[in-house]
């Protein structure tokens, strides 16, 4: 067991929930800084929560925004961690094309506001980059930390920002600050918008007769899907090293879209063609075709290698959600608004 602290950006999210499960079982004192907003947003890491009243607690949660740079800066001050898993974001691709700005400011401007507190007080704390595979873009598979990023969306863009502004904060003053360039991972606690999970779900729901028809865009656009409870262990890894570096996290496989409905829709009976329809808002202004990874770095220098590819994945998925529609007290509807969210720009 450890007695180091961990300040986690973006607790709240899919990745963060993981993360703080594994850093717990790690023996380590958790910080994480939540969004304030007027519903809660902690879902899922509520599992989790701790009376921090109680002696024994080890996980805390401070409000913060990353466009708050002064804020940022006082909490780093007050926890002093000795790691920070920065993994907060404006994390939706087709959502960065509407709002382009504020996906700047959080997602590449947010790393600066970060490096650069901890440089200036002179923190001696590890740093992780939530990178993305999406940086590559263009670029044609398969992708490796050496390949040159060629990104196609707002976010995209911000990520190459702050990949960079890592690599310099890194190179310029000594710091251990390293890039995590994961591809896809996925899971049940996969934001509602993203097409793994709107397809999961979507399966359950019409195998339980809740609703007849999913739509989506792009079926053709390929991805490199990994597991997420798997992948929150390598960004673990790479802030335990003897030196800073960049690593690329992937299962080194890729399906289609078109594919991955497929099994989702195979797991329960049902065949897809009956079930999708196309609708244009979901395309994209520019797609990213085919992101496969090459992490044979990871897997020699940090020992981490998948074992969960996408058939896999999209049964766990379609279970999860099944068993969630079986066990949940609320009506199956519930879901009606989260849908109609959905509908915005999932
Ligand atoms: P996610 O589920 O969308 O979670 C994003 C987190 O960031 C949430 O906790 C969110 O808070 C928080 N956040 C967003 N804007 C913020 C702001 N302005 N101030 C403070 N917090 C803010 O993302 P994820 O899938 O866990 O991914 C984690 C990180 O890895 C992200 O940086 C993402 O871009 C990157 N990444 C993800 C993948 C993937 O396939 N999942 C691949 C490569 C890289 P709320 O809960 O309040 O929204
Ligand atoms: O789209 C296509 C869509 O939104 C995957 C983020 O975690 O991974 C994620 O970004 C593909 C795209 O993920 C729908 O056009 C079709 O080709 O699930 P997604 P993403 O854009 O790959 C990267 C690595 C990140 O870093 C990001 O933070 O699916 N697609 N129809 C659709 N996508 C959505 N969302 N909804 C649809 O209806």
């Amino acid at each position: 067991m450890t007695s180091k602290t961990a300040l986690i950006t973006g607790i709240t999210g899919q990745d963060g929930s993981y993360l703080t499960e594994l850093l717990l079982a790690k023996g380590y004192q958790v910080h994480g800084i939540v969004r304030r907003a007027s519903t809660f947003n902690t879902q899922r890491i509520d599992h989790l929560y701790q009376d921090p009243h109680d002696p024994e607690a080890r996980l805390f949660l401070h409000y913060g925004d990353l466009t708050d740079g002064t804020r940022m800066a006082s909490l780093l001050e007050q926890i002093c961690p000795d790691e920070v898993y920065h993994l907060a974001a404006q994390s939706h691709v087709r959502v960065s094309f509407d709002e382009p700005e504020f996906t700047g400011n959080a997602t590449g401007l947010g790393t600066t506001r970060l490096l650069e507190t901890i440089r200036v007080m002179g923190l001696p704390c590890r740093f992780y980059q939530a990178s993305s595979s999406e940086m590559f873009g263009s670029a044609p598979p398969p992708q490796h930390e050496g390949t040159a990023f060629h990104p196609r969306s707002p976010y995209g863009v911000a990520k190459v920002y702050a990949y960079w502004a890592t690599r310099n904060y890194r190179e310029a003053y000594g710091m251990y600050a390293v890039n995590g360039i994961l591809f896809n991972h996925e899971s049940p606690r996969r934001g509602l918008t993203f097409v793994t999970r709107k397809v999961a779900l979507a399966a359950a729901r019409i195998k339980a007769g809740l609703q007849d028809e999913v739509h989506l865009g792009n079926l053709e656009a390929r991805r490199d899907w990994g597991y997420a409870a798997e992948y929150v262990n390598a960004m673990w890894r790479m802030l335990q090293q003897d030196a800073p570096d960049d690593y690329v996290v992937a299962t080194g496989t890729s399906c289609s879209v078109r594919e991955f409905v497929a099994y989702c829709f195979a797991h329960v009976g049902l065949d897809w063609r009956n079930h999708v329809r196309f609708d244009e808002r979901y395309l994209r202004p520019a797609e990213v075709d085919h992101l496969v990874g090459d992490a044979s770095k990871a897997e020699q220098l940090l020992g981490w290698r998948p074992t969960v590819q996408a058939p896999e994945l999209a049964r766990l998925m379609v279970d999860a959600e099944v068993n969630a529609l079986r066990t949940q007290c609320v009506p199956a509807q519930a879901h009606g608004p989260v849908l109609a969210a959905a509908g915005v720009a999932g």
